[in-house]
Order: structure tokens, then C-alpha cells, then sequence
């Protein structure tokens, strides 16, 4: 067995109780067997409630920080999370533009499932505009998707309208995430279009259980560290899907309400 694990970096936010932020983000990273690093942008003080509370982290400290791993490591793969303001995006843009990562995935979090809003909303536009064309793949979820395209996504055909919308704003690649609040709905499927045009639809059973806490941090987290590992993107796009849906349907008991998932399997 070899001793050298891929690097992989994620940019985004600390959520307190571990189920969601950079902390979910390095879980998945270390189950995907690469070695998780992170750059601090926010932090949150939250629990299985809701949050209660935030910071944003100085871009001089954020800088510092992708100096410092910039200097040492080699890093293969890069994903964001929680970017909380104009200055944090701009701070992010200019150093992934410096360094140069390769294998940028966008999670364009925006909103909590509970309404905590994790973007401010004059950052949006600077998003799309500067940070989206970065990236390889956008993972956004239903309502980001329906934000970013300014479609409503009532129909499939609608669905690949706002991927073409979203590669026509700079994305290389686009997997959106289906909706799952409808109490009658028996599977969710997700989207993925890709650069070369060709597309995928992703079919899982919808798991009837409030706690999914962190499931899209860690689709994106663990498609990063597919890439980082040498996959292909259709190949860590499918291997992500899966270990998502696993930490989903091997539910664990941690905090009264809207828990996190499982991210020993
Ligand atoms: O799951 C989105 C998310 C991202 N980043 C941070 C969060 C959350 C959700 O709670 O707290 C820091």
C-alpha cells in the first residue's frame, strides 16, 4: 500500500457541529482516502436546530492561508462551500487565479435548507460573474439552480435549459440536484451536463429521514476527491452520488432535529 494520499483543499465555512461547512467537507475527503486540507473563510455557531450566530474570516487570513498551502503541498483537486460576502468571493477569485489549482468544484451554497442564509445577497452576481467560470463543475442544488438560471425548473426540459444557461455563464460542467419536498415522491434525480454536451441523469430512492445535514457539502466534497484520485469527472460524479446516498441511508443518532449523515460508511 502506498504511503502518498492526493491533496485535496476545500475553501468554505466551519459549522460547529460537524455535520455540515469544512467539517463535513474533510470527513468525506478522509473516507474518500485523500488527505483533506481547508481554508477557513467563515464560521458558524449552529447545531441540529439551526444557526445562531456567524463571523467572516479577514481575506488577509484567507490569503495567508492559500500561501501557506500553496508553499508546500500539491494540491489536486479544490472545492468551495460557505464564501459569505463580495470580499471573501474576490479574495478566493484572485488567489485561485494566482496558484491555479486545477479541479475547481463550485458548490454554490447560498441558503441553508433551514433559511440561513450563508451568502449575502449583493454577493450573488459577483459568484456567477467572477467565480463561476473557475470551475469545472457547479454543483448547485434545486433552488440555487432555479436562482442561477432564473428558470423554474418545473420540467426536465427546463432542467437542461438552466445546465445550458449555467455552462453559457463559464461552468465547464453542471450537476444539479433534484428536489425532494414533495411528501408523495418516491426518488430524486439529479442532472449532470456535460462540457462535450453529453448528459446523465442520476436516479436514487429518496430516504424518508430529516437528518441530511451536510449532503451537499459532501456530493461536492467527495467528487473533488474522486478527481483528485484520478477519475474521471462521469466516474467521481457516480462514485459521489453513491457515497452520498450511503451516508444517507445509514442514518446515526447525533443532535435532536436535523441531523448529519453518515460519513463512516
Ligand atoms: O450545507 C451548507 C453549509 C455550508 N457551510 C456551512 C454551513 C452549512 C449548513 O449549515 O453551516 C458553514
Amino acid at each position: 500500500m502506498s504511503n502518498s494520499f492526493p491533496q485535496v483543499v476545500t475553501i468554505a465555512g466551519s459549522d460547529c457541529d460537524g455535520s455540515a461547512g469544512l467539517q463535513a467537507d474533510l470527513k468525506t475527503f478522509q473516507a474518500q482516502k485523500t488527505y483533506g486540507m481547508s481554508i477557513l473563510t467563515a464560521a458558524v455557531a449552529g447545531n441540529s436546530y439551526g444557526i445562531s450566530n456567524s463571523i467572516a474570516l479577514s481575506a488577509d487570513f484567507i490569503d495567508a492561508q492559500f500561501q501557506a498551502l500553496a508553499s508546500d503541498f500539491q494540491i489536486k483537486a479544490v472545492k468551495t462551500g460557505m464564501l459569505t460576502d463580495q470580499a471573501t468571493i474576490k479574495c478566493v477569485v484572485s488567489n485561485l487565479r494566482k496558484y491555479n489549482w486545477p479541479n475547481l468544484v463550485l458548490d454554490p451554497v447560498i441558503i441553508t435548507k433551514h433559511q440561513a442564509l450563508l451568502l449575502a445577497a449583493d454577493a450573488y452576481q459577483t459568484l456567477v460573474t467572477e467565480l463561476l467560470p473557475l470551475a469545472l463543475i457547479v454543483t448547485p442544488n434545486f433552488f440555487e439552480a432555479q436562482k442561477l438560471s432564473g428558470l423554474s425548473l418545473k420540467n426536465d426540459t427546463e432542467i437542461q435549459q438552466a445546465s445550458q444557461k449555467l455552462q453559457q455563464l463559464g461552468a465547464q460542467n453542471v450537476l444539479i440536484k433534484g428536489a425532494h419536498d414533495n411528501p408523495q415522491q418516491k426518488v430524486v434525480r439529479d442532472y449532470a451536463l456535460f462540457a462535450d454536451g453529453s448528459q446523465l441523469w442520476l436516479e436514487s430512492e429518496l430516504i424518508p429521514t430529516q437528518r441530511v445535514n451536510g449532503t451537499g457539502d459532501t456530493l461536492s466534497a467527495a467528487i473533488a476527491a474522486q478527481l483528485a484520485l484520478g477519475n474521471s469527472l462521469k466516474d467521481s460524479i457516480k462514485i459521489a452520488e453513491d457515497y452520498t446516498h450511503q451516508a444517507i441511508a445509514h442514518e446515526i443518532q447525533v443532535g435532536h432535529k436535523y441531523g448529519p449523515i453518515n460519513h463512516f460508511i
